[in-house]
């Protein structure tokens, strides 16, 4: 027998649904589609980052504000469907970092966990948990989750950084906390390279306990000088079979676990070679790409649930970054040897059993 059939009166949905809004009270059936999509429908959008567009912007922000009274001088890589919300992704923070020559960028600590990623410039400083690292462009820099963290720059020329953070993720549990050092630069306790001699060689401290690593969650190990990444990429480069999706891609490790740099974020770094046209893939975790060497493009396309595709064609050169959304298929293209580091919300996927990723041929 059919289920009985419920003839509801002209208007009367509505009258209910008016009559209990002021009772915070909703009905689910408007809405479950959206609440519970048949795939992921981010409303993070793909785009580009030309440095030769931003750069101009930064360094005028140079002129106007100190970084010192800035706290970070920074300008935010806002996703254009996400205008107002600080976010790259719906769970990722991306900014630019200008620091000066003579220049502090005043210490604090934060629940954030945060990446720097150098850009543009040579002889500027993060120092952590007291100890400072020098910057060079391609060098990866973690500052974990509750550690102290100030940047200097001693540097002649102005220096500029990537900075990766879980600032909407941090947000949206409502769990941020955030202190000021009690002087602008941290003291320096060991000298520069020490945490690198100690878990930089692929060897640890003997007494070294994961758990009770001076960062937590992180990472022990706070610098990943370029010169290293990229040596190993271009070795695999001409050695191992290319991945047809991935070129040769290798992803930032904790070098006490084997697991991910940071708990809330995944940093990579990809060699692509001249020509290389990459097999489509998509994948639930977002990311941002910063291009280090070469000139290349990404086509990204998102299905939606109409069947229609839209597709996006972004041409990158050195210092670019661009987004892709969740779910959107990526496919990259090097007309020259390209090198590309990416962070992205992975290890929350992986951690939560809500990782996807469909590698696709055509
Ligand atoms: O360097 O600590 O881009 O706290 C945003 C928030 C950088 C930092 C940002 C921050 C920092």
């Amino acid at each position: 027998m059919n289920a009985p059939h419920i003839p509801a009166p002209a208007g009367a949905r509505q009258a209910l649904y008016d009559d209990m809004h002021p009772h915070n009270l909703t009905p689910l059936w408007e809405s479950l589609h959206q609440l519970v999509p048949p795939q992921p429908a981010s409303p993070c959008v793909p785009a580009i980052w030309r440095y030769d567009e931003a750069r101009p912007f930064l360094m005028r922000s140079g002129e106007i504000i100190t970084a010192e009274e800035a706290v970070r001088r920074v300008l935010i890589l806002e996703n254009p469907g996400l205008r107002g919300q600080s976010a790259v992704t719906q769970s990722l923070y991306a900014g630019l970092q200008l620091i000066l020559p003579g220049e502090v960028a005043p210490s604090h600590r934060h629940a954030q966990s945060a990446l720097r990623f150098i850009i543009e410039g040579s002889g500027a400083f993060t120092a952590v948990n007291g100890e400072r690292s020098t910057m060079h462009p391609g060098d990866f820099i973690l500052t974990p989750s509750w550690t102290w963290h100030d940047h200097g720059n001693e540097a002649p020329g102005p220096v500029v950084w990537l900075d990766g953070l879980d600032i909407p993720t941090v947000r949206f549990l409502d769990a941020g906390f955030a202190e000021n050092g009690s002087a602008a630069q941290q003291q320096v306790l060991r000298s520069e390279g020490s945490n690198f001699a100690r878990y930089g060689a692929n060897m640890a401290p003997l007494a070294h306990d994961p758990l009770a690593s001076p960062h937590g969650m992180s990472s022990p190990l706070f610098s990943y000088p370029y010169e290293r990444s990229r040596e190993a990429l271009e070795r695999l480069l001409r050695d191992a079979p290319i991945d047809p999706w991935d070129g040769v891609k290798l992803r930032y490790v904790n070098p006490a676990t084997g697991g991910w740099t940071m708990p809330t974020i995944g940093a990579f770094m990809q060699m692509l070679p001249a020509g290389f046209a990459g097999k489509p893939y998509r994948q639930t975790d977002g990311a941002v790409f910063s291009v280090v060497e070469g000139h290349g493009h990404a086509i990204i396309e998102r299905s939606e649930r109409d069947g229609s595709t839209r597709q996006w064609r972004l041409d990158f050169g050195p210092r670019d970054h661009f987004v892709v959304p969740s779910w959107h298929t990526l496919r990259l293209h090097a007309s020259d040897t390209a090198v590309l580091f990416s962070f992205s919300d992975r290890p929350i996927h992986s951690a939560l059993g809500l990782l996807r990723e469909q590698r696709l041929e055509g």
